[in-house]
């Protein structure tokens, strides 16, 4: 297949890059990287010349422009199938965690930034974060299999979006059920994962409002 291009955006803080890159990694697709720093005053520029989503992730692929983390881990997984379960109803329970993580969880994403480079520390979390905390954990308790380290078992597409969130914890000190912490502590074992956060702690890019720890 002809290689694809991945534009993402700064490894340390990019979420949503995060997941669509962990997805090709996973596929087995190999793929180019660019960077699109998300910072300085023609950021929008950027983004629109590079396609009418405005935001990265975005993958170029035989002379398309596809945008948005979740378009692209359904573009992979029609090259490789098992990125989603095999199960019929796991595999729609799949899409629905993944639905709500790519469309709900608003307060914990607003006030816990994704960074990767980040000390633990807590920080005083307001009730619509709780309530998203809670929400997160209670949705792994009803879907989680008993068969793997992973939400089903092997690792899927939901795993990819759920890996920031982990972060998200392990950064704001959040403490959680025992078997939250086991998903989490998988998800941030992860070798793939462990490769994006390799090159996230050595980028050194100016970010507005936010200082090196
Ligand atoms: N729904 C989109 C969200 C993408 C998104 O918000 N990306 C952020 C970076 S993590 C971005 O491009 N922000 C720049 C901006 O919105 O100006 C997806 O899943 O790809």
């Amino acid at each position: 297949m002809a290689r694809p291009v991945l534009h993402i955006g700064n490894k340390r803080y990019s979420s949503w890059s995060l997941r669509a890159w962990l997805v090709l990694r996973k596929a087995g697709i190999a793929f180019d990287e660019a960077m699109v720093p998300l910072h300085g005053a023609d950021l929008k520029q950027r983004l629109s010349a590079l396609s009418p989503g405005h935001t990265v992730p975005v993958l170029e692929w035989q002379g398309g422009v596809f945008w948005d983390s979740l378009a692209i881990a359904e573009w992979a997984a029609e090259h490789t199938p098992a990125l989603w379960p095999e199960d019929r109803q796991q595999r729609a329970m799949a899409r629905s965690a993944v639905a709500k993580m790519h469309s709900g969880f608003f307060a914990l994403r607003d006030q816990c930034g994704m960074d990767l480079g980040r000390t633990p520390k807590a920080i005083g979390l307001n009730e619509a974060t709780r309530a998203d905390i809670a929400a997160v954990q209670a949705l792994w308790n009803d879907v989680a299999s008993v068969d793997g380290p992973f939400l089903f078992g092997p690792w899927t597409i939901a795993d990819a979006f759920f890996t920031p969130v982990a972060d998200r914890f392990r950064a704001y000190d959040i403490p959680l059920h025992a078997s939250a912490q086991t998903y989490c502590d998988a998800l941030l074992s992860d070798k793939d994962f462990l490769d994006w956060r390799a090159d996230a702690l050595l980028e050194r890019m100016p970010y507005p409002g936010i200082t090196d720890e």
